[in-house]
């Protein structure tokens, strides 16, 4: 069997699913395949699901403290794995090297470091009353499922993993079939630094098989899922019925609204990088440009020309910043947004198959597409495309940049630029979303609350919203009979 022949981790070991069932890896940059997971199904998710059953009692009986030092062990272990977890990650997602590096493996070692001080910070909330105190305190909610998209792999399993476990929680993870390579990673450390078994369980393979038994079976007490919004829809209707606690991180269509007053220059510089980070694979990504009509057409010459200038290719070459899409399905569906862009009247104002050399011919490439002309309610302009494919679009006042803003089923982000913060905050104030940032993009402080309204989600993590959603409260009112007998 190949080293890239990935295995499931339950119960602190490595094991081999029960079929000889697998599933191909391949390398968005070229199409080679260079790995394979396990199609598992209910049978490896019952083993994990009982592992982590077992091993709760006695993990969440150990102190936030105690358990805060774990987080840190696993911290150091990664950290010290950290141009690994670049290189597998640009590998697997198509992503660059460098992006990896800052983005992927910077949050994937500080999503631990951060959440072990915040963890570690927990202590018990108190209310006086005259005759009685009441307090409260957090438990864990049991077996946590927690399931991950492939455009960001270690950083959004670590975003769950993290508090999940530090709040006294057991995990099954099911990263993305698509790109498991970092997970496993994650394994291998938790296997070296001598996590106690069962406390964090990894089950490879797709939605059908291994994501669906994990979501509606019957000992899983909570799920956390990032993904698409149509499957989402899939795992609240399995978990829901079950009174699962859940968490449902999904699509969007944010706006990046440009007023008159910004600086211009900023600006073209802040709305590409929204517009193209990670090849448009960000569920934050600014893909519907709103600008002002005074500005308007100096805005799209400086747009156009940011866009044009971008360096896309090889993704284990340091200077790149533009890689391959994920799969070549997912290249076949943005591709077809733009057919659609040309039959709703949009215009290609840049864009079209990138140049690249030969041993990338059978990679999943497309060149940066800015599309000008199109209705505000056009089908580009309002569902989600989750690639290299953003519209461009004029207003003329406050209110209606804030209309067609909100004119999407989906609120997950957005961002507006302007010299003037009051009316920065006031447009952003107008919104319907979860997040909106002034002035800059994807900005992260991982103390907020992070999650979207409408058809991009149900509820929030980040920070101090990650524990609450990882642990239940309990209110203990403690009343001393010595006091009085009223
Ligand atoms: O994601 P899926 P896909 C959006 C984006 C993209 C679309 C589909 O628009 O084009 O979603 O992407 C697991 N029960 N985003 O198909 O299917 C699956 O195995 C339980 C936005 O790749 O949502 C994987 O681990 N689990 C997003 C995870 O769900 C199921 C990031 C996500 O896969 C399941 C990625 C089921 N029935 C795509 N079916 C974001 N919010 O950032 C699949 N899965």
């Amino acid at each position: 069997m190949s080293s890239n022949n990935l295995m499931n981790y339950i119960a602190g070991e490595f094991v081999r699913q029960s079929s000889e069932d697998w599933m191909d890896v391949f390398e968005p940059a070229t199409g080679k395949q260079f790995a394979k997971v396990p199609h598992s199904g209910p049978q490896e998710v019952d083993q994990a699901v009982a592992a982590a059953r077992a091993a709760q009692p006695s993990w969440g009986a150990l102190t936030h403290s105690v358990r805060a030092d774990w987080l840190d062990r696993i911290a150091d272990s990664l950290e010290a794995k950290y141009e690994d977890i670049a290189a597998l990650e640009s590998r697997d997602t198509g992503k660059p090297i460098a992006l990896a590096r800052a983005v992927d493996a910077y949050r994937s070692v500080a999503n631990f470091r951060f959440f072990a001080d915040l963890v570690r910070e927990q202590g018990v909330e108190r209310f006086e009353m005259s005759d009685a105190t009441n307090i409260v305190v957090s438990k864990p909610v049991g077996v946590a499922a927690l399931i991950t998209p492939w455009n960001l792999p270690l950083y959004l399993l670590s975003w769950k993993v993290a508090p999940a476990i530090g709040m006294g929680n057991t995990v099954i993870c099911k990263p993305s079939e698509l790109t498991p390579m970092t997970a496993n990673l994650l394994m291998e450390t938790i296997h070296e630094v001598g996590l106690p078994s069962g406390v964090v369980n990894l089950v490879h393979g797709d939605g059908v098989g291994a994501g669906a038994p994990l979501t509606s079976h019957p000992d899983v007490d909570l799920v956390s899922f990032t993904g698409g919004t149509a499957t989402g829809a899939k795992v609240a209707a399995a978990a829901s019925p079950q009174f699962k606690k859940l968490s449902l991180e999904l699509g969007g269509k944010n706006a990046s609204i440009v007023f008159a007053d910004c600086d211009l220059e900023k600006t073209v510089e802040g709305v590409t990088r929204a517009a193209f980070l990670n090849q448009g694979q960000v569920c934050l990504c600014g893909s519907r440009i709103l600008i002002e009509d005074s500005i308007y057409d100096d805005f799209v010459e400086g747009f156009v020309d940011s866009v044009e200038s971008m360096k896309i290719g090889d993704p284990s070459d340091e200077s790149t910043q533009l890689g391959a899409l994920i799969s070549a399905e997912h290249l076949q569906k943005v591709e077809g947004y733009v057919s659609i862009a040309r039959e709703e009247g949009g215009e290609v104002l840049t864009g079209g198959s990138p140049c690249l050399p030969k041993e990338f011919e059978n990679g999943n490439w497309m060149a940066p597409t800015v599309i000008g002309g199109l209705p505000v309610d056009s089908r580009c302009s309002t569902e989600e495309i989750f690639g290299p494919v953003v519209t461009i679009h004029r207003f003329e006042t406050e209110q209606q940049a804030v209309d067609i803003a909100n004119n999407t089923r989906y609120g997950l982000a957005g961002s507006v630029w302007t010299g003037d913060l009051e009316k920065g905050r006031r447009v952003a104030e107008g919104i319907d979303t979860g997040m909106v940032w002034v002035n800059t993009w994807l900005h992260r402080d991982l103390r907020v609350p992070f999650g979207g309204v409408k058809d991009s989600g149900v509820g929030r993590e980040g920070g101090r919203w990650s524990l609450g959603f990882f642990s239940e409260p309990l209110n203990i009112c403690l009343k001393s009979n010595k006091i009085s007998n009223t």
